[in-house]
């Protein structure tokens, strides 16, 4: 393809370019390859990025991040908040050093966690406020307070205080919740703005799509959103109790929506099949505690399928997990002693399982991003997404 035509931008440390995009792949002609720059490094899309709520991927050691194919990272803002507090992770020397991580990461702007986990008192146009899930004491958050929380924790990608609505199918909820979202980002950029900017802090703040399970309105609300002239921009709402092809709809009409130049990010998503359906429709970013949550509970995806190592069919298995998506330190491992980590509530079986979900997620994109300018995305959905799904007992 040529390159001048393929979409770009650069702007203050931070950049997007798209390598590649689908050749005679009409079910996946908007899925694109490319590289999103920030000041810590270097992002290949599309990308998966593990969570790290209260600053740690749960299990995971730092040296272990990257070795596993982590590129970004994410944190929350909310959690931290709340412990062991902005001013702390401030005096411990920011995000990066606090999380031992050199490269890049992304905070969550705690809209999503207090409207899903906290016990909302007040909810208005200013703001929200609940109780603290850490002391039960009362939390105020607003907008302006979000920014200024992640302006402290110092994170390279940073999320607008949004309202996620409950209810994906409720339309006047959802109009409610997503003109709130509005109103909200617009003072989650003029805060930016008055801290300089993404110049001025060498942080970009991310923009996010509501609209719930409503074509019109995701489509609406991703044009509201590319006005703003974000680095890059977040479909949020998603994945929240919703059917598969919901989810498909609200993503494929927001996704075109939003500005090719810039990345796209699909918040809290998931599972491989969802990656292929929203790579298809041109995102470029997923975060998700699947792969470390499924592995402290000990399931495990595989390029045979599924499996719970607390079957005792593993029992005596002398192999290891899996010989195609292979993890650090994993590969020495038999399934038979992963299962007895597992049962015996050892600390190493987490890890173990956590590192292996992590690294088929990171090296399922890498087939992805080798698959699409060969315009072989499709097929690779069809080999792998029934292999990956199948149930072992
Ligand atoms: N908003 C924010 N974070 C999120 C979401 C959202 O809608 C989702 C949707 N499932 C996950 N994480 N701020």
């Amino acid at each position: 393809t040529d390159d001048a035509t393929l979409p770009h931008f650069e702007r203050a440390g931070f950049g997007f370019r798209v390598l590649d995009t689908t050749p005679g792949d009409p079910e996946a002609r908007r899925a694109r390859v490319g590289v999103f720059t920030t000041p810590h490094g270097d992002v290949p899309t599309p990308a998966f990025m593990p969570v790290g709520t209260r600053g740690t991927i749960k299990g995971i050691l730092p040296r272990d991040i990257g070795e596993v194919g982590s590129t970004m990272i994410l944190a929350n803002t909310l959690h931290l908040h709340l412990r062991p507090g902005e001013d702390t992770v401030a005096a411990l020397g920011g995000l990066h050093k606090f999380m031992a991580w050199k490269g890049p990461i992304l905070t969550d702007s705690g809209g999503y966690q207090v409207f899903s986990m906290a016990d909302i008192s007040t909810l208005d146009d200013d703001g929200v406020t609940f109780k603290s899930i850490v002391d039960g004491n009362r939390i105020r958050l607003t907008p302006e307070r979000a920014v200024q929380i992640q302006q402290r924790l110092g994170p390279d990608v940073f999320m607008a205080f949004d309202h996620c609505p409950p209810d994906p199918r409720d339309r006047v909820g959802v109009i409610e919740a997503t003109s709130r979202t509005h109103r909200w980002l617009a003072r989650c950029a003029t805060e930016h703005e008055m801290a300089g900017g993404v110049e001025g802090t060498g942080q970009a703040l991310f923009g996010i799509v509501q609209g719930g399970a409503f074509p019109d309105l995701r489509e609406a609300s991703a044009s509201v959103i590319a006005g703003f002239d974000f680095i890059g921009n977040a479909i949020g709402g998603v994945s929240v109790g919703e059917d598969r092809e919901s989810m498909r709809v609200a993503v494929e009409a927001a996704a075109p929506a939003l500005p090719p130049d810039r990345p796209r990010y699909l918040m809290g998503v998931g599972t491989p099949r969802d990656f292929f359906d929203a790579i298809a429709a041109g995102v470029d970013l997923f975060d998700c505690v699947t792969p470390t949550r499924h592995g402290r509970t000990h399931q495990v995806w595989t390029s045979r399928g599924r499996i719970n190592l607390r079957n005792a069919g593993w029992k005596d298995v002398d192999a290891p997990l899996d010989d195609v998506f292979v993890a650090p330190h994993v590969k020495d491992v038999s399934i038979g002693v992963l299962r007895h980590l597992c049962l015996s509530g050892e600390m190493l079986g987490a890890t173990l399982l956590s590192l292996h979900n992590l690294a088929l997620f990171h090296q399922l994109m890498v087939m992805i991003r080798e698959a699409i300018p060969k315009g072989e995305l499709t097929a690779l959905r069809d080999y792998w997404v029934p292999r990956l799904e199948r149930r072992l007992t």
